[in-house]
């Protein structure tokens, strides 16, 4: 069963990340304390579960790949400690804990996101199951998707967008970055270690990208109802007014609307390749039926 998948994928992923913080002296421990505190805050998984998945469906054993999943992890959470920030988000909690700056000082929350970020790059380096090449490919995919071409590109045209309403393509850009392009290094990453053949890896990243939409539309959806479970019923009256989302665009139902076309067009995505994608079918409709 999908639900199972997921938790026992959530399970394997925090014991890998619990190995991989170690802090190599009493004087750096408390920069580790505060890197350690976000990343085994919980959270879904749910970009190193995606890595998991594709590389699963190559036959691929995920254990001989961790380095790769735990370094997913680890710049997600530092762009989650850096997006709380009071230059940022200000955001006092996260995930129902007082966020990294809050415990631990504005300065210490800088550095451990400096730390997650680079340490991800150590991680991916240190893996012995890739060749050199793949190993080159895959580190090449995430400092291009995490860097200013992608997330922090996405990130700097949001901080940008504060306070003004852009249009439906402006907040695609937006959200490409953003929150889009993690999930595409967590697909490709699976595609360059498990060698896809060209078709495979063109179908793959036409679902990535359908991923990313999909996740940011329901992120926007709950956002407003708080519950998928309310979809439908909620007027969508507390939109926050001072910036775009798909609901404050395209109104609560048509948010609902385009969640499901992007939906069908992952499932569609996936229907010319040649492997089991059951558990990546599972995947659409887990973001799209999620209630957090
Ligand atoms: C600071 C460079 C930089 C980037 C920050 C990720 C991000 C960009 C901002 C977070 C703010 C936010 C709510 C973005 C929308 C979608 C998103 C990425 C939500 C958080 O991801 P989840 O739901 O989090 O996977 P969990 O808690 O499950 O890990």
């Amino acid at each position: 069963m999908f639900k199972t998948y997921l938790e026992s994928s959530k399970n394997n992923i925090e014991q890998w990340l619990e190995e991989i913080l170690k802090s190599p002296n009493a004087e750096y421990a408390p920069l580790y304390e505060s890197m350690e505190y976000s990343l085994m805050q919980g959270g879904k998984r749910i970009r190193p579960i995606l890595t998991k998945a594709v590389l699963e469906m190559f036959d691929k054993n995920p254990a001989d790949y961790k380095e790769f999943l735990c370094a997913m992890e680890c710049i997600h959470t530092y762009s989650l400690i850096h997006d709380d920030l009071p230059a940022m988000d200000n955001d006092d909690y996260r995930r129902g804990n007082l966020t990294n700056h809050k415990v631990y000082g504005e300065g210490m929350a800088i550095l451990a996101g400096d730390g997650l970020l680079t340490y991800a790059f150590q991680l991916m380096v240190s893996n012995k199951a890739a060749s050199a090449e793949q190993r080159i490919k895959a580190i090449g995919c995430v400092a291009k998707t995490a860097g200013p071409e992608g997330m922090v590109g996405g990130q700097a045209f949001d901080l940008l967008s504060e306070n003004r309403h852009i249009p439906l393509e402006e907040l695609k850009v937006l959200h490409r970055g953003k929150t889009g392009a993690l999930f595409n290094a967590a697909v490709e990453l699976g595609l360059i270690l498990g060698d896809a053949d060209a078709d495979t890896y063109q179908a793959f990243m036409e679902y990535a990208n359908c991923l990313g939409l999909l996740f940011q539309i329901t992120d926007d959806i709950l956002d407003v109802t708080g519950t998928i479970e309310e979809l439908g019923k909620t007027p969508g009256s507390d939109i926050r007014q001072h910036k775009s989302t798909y609901v404050s665009l395209l109104g609560l139902e048509g948010a609902i609307r385009q969640a499901h076309m992007v939906g069908k067009q992952a499932h569609d995505a996936l229907k010319s390749v040649a492997y089991d994608t059951d558990i990546l079918e599972s995947l659409i409709d887990y973001l799209l039926e999620r209630t957090n």
